[in-house]
């Protein structure tokens, strides 16, 4: 028993981590398909102990597919994810490819699981700074309502891909041992310019836009207003990529409706979440780091607190393991939705 899934870009950062949670959660999977790019076709990979040839992802591939979860690049997807609809697959898009498009939802399970019903084929999966951010916002919205969101991100390279992975590792001997850096891939590749990141922090992620925000900053600020269902939500974001391996931390300004709230009602609000854990006993020097939220599933919120000059405002440490929650695991938990409640 189980369903016919493909696992398109399985070779890539988010990629292993899909198989790996599809593994790890149990997932029913009746038959299983690895696919990329020609470049890395052909490449073995084990799944429960079975060894599967990664085969280049074509539009054929997708005969007989119920279930294709992709995450190879927004071009892979714009070039393939309507052919995998057109053979009778369901596709979960961790792309910017199709997030803003009117008749695609844009989900994180915790915040607007009931969207998924609505798919034409397509659900995609927003960006990672996002996702743990209205993770962590949702139980404040629904309580207390927002009107504003500011945040600052300290994002890890491991977003950026392995080949990020191995530049910062490259870059952090290099520095040590008094050569000299080569920067060659972030802030993004592609681009004129090169910055080292080791003992650095590089304020672009992604393209700048014509209003002098990035691509990045744009994701945050417009898939924040669509899965939240609030487009008159004031959000701003600064996105900026930090020095070390794995998971996103942001500095969350958040303004609500009602000025009569006070931290311990937001603190637990968060605790009671699904999917968010509160950490934030400042007492005892506890709040969640990169670090500690590496290889878990959840959201984590810390140094939950008043704004000393506004009663509505609240600030936030928001922690979350970008690979999974921003990735790989949301992207599986739209598909278990999709299975639990028959709407594929
Ligand atoms: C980063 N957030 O950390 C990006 C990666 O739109 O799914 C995720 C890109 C995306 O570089």
């Amino acid at each position: 028993q189980g369903y016919h899934i493909a696992v398109v870009g399985a070779t890539g950062a988010v990629g292993k981590k899909m198989l790996e949670t599809l593994e790890k959660k149990n997932f029913p999977i009746k038959s299983l398909k690895l696919l990329s790019s020609s470049r890395s076709a052909g490449n073995k990979i084990e799944f429960k102990g079975e060894s599967f040839i990664v085969e280049e992802a074509k539009p054929e591939s997708f005969e007989g597919v119920q279930i294709a979860l992709f995450s190879a690049g927004g071009s892979v997807s714009k070039k393939l994810a309507h052919e995998a609809v057109a053979r009778g697959a369901v596709v979960v898009d961790n792309t910017s490819a199709f997030r803003m498009d009117k008749d695609v939802p844009l989900v994180v399970p915790e915040v607007n699981e009931a969207d998924i019903a609505n798919h034409n084929g397509i659900i995609a999966n927003p960006n990672c700074s996002t996702i743990q951010m209205v993770a962590a916002l949702k139980p404040i919205q629904d309580k207390y309502g927002i009107s504003r969101v500011i945040v600052s991100t300290y994002q890890s390279v491991s977003g950026a891909g392995d080949a990020a992975t191995d530049e910062l590792k490259q870059q952090t001997q290099a520095f040590l041992n008094g050569d000299e850096l080569k920067p060659e891939l972030l802030p993004v590749a592609g681009e004129e310019k090169h910055y080292p990141i080791a003992f650095n922090a590089l304020p672009q992620i992604d393209v700048f836009q014509e209003n002098g925000f990035t691509f990045e900053e744009m994701k945050m600020i417009n898939e924040t207003k669509k899965i939240m269902h609030a487009p008159e939500l004031s959000v701003a974001a600064t996105c900026v990529r930090l020095p070390f391996f794995n998971a996103h931390a942001e500095s969350v300004y958040v303004e609500i409706d009602d000025e009569n709230v006070q931290v311990s009602d937001l603190q637990n609000a968060i605790a009671n979440a699904q999917g968010v854990i509160l950490e934030d006993d400042p007492t005892n020097q506890v709040y969640p780091t990169p670090l500690s939220a590496t290889d878990k599933s959840e959201v984590f919120v810390g140094r939950v607190r008043r704004d000393l000059d506004n009663s509505k405002g609240f600030h936030l440490w928001v922690v979350s393991d970008n690979l999974l929650k921003g990735a790989a695991w949301n992207s599986v938990q739209i598909a278990e939705s999709l299975v639990k409640n028959n709407w594929l």
